[in-house]
């Protein structure tokens, strides 16, 4: 009896640099500094696809049933090297989403590289739907400005 095996199926993983390779990129949510949604966490993943590049997040602890938005936005003037606390503009948002009965949620942005290319896309936010100004997590995408 033979193994049939691989088939072609092998593929490179874990060397991916920014935005690249074909196992994409994944980045972790953290929390910002106030009390929304105390356990809430996640992570978004970037993959290019043939539609341009993907981005997923998975995220949970979310309040459940609550309505969301997210974004990614691009490095701000108030930091350098923090992006998350750089405050800067919205460069593409995700469709809207609420979690589930349990906290969870994903939802997925396929949008033109051009737009979250380097400080066009230097981190994600999430926000609460009703009250944008609240802000539980932020994924961290590229580290310093320029
Ligand atoms: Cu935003």
């Amino acid at each position: 009896m033979k193994l049939v095996m691989g088939a072609g199926m092998v593929m490179l993983l874990g060397s991916c640099s920014m935005m690249g390779g074909m196992g994409g990129t994944t980045y972790t949510f953290k929390h910002n500094p106030n009390a929304a949604d105390p356990s809430a966490m996640g992570s978004a993943k970037v993959m290019a696809g043939s539609a341009g590049m993907s981005t997923t997040l998975s995220l949970m602890g979310l309040t459940p049933n609550k309505a969301y938005i997210a974004h990614y936005h691009a490095f701000g003037p108030d930091s350098s090297t923090d992006p998350c606390a750089s405050n800067g503009p919205v460069s593409v948002g995700f469709p809207n989403f609420t979690a589930d009965a349990s906290g969870n949620a994903s939802v997925t942005l396929t949008t033109d590289m051009a737009k979250i290319m380097g400080d066009m896309g230097a981190y994600i936010n999430v926000h609460y739907a009703s009250d944008p100004s609240v802000v539980p997590i932020c994924a961290p995408v590229k580290m310093t400005k320029g």
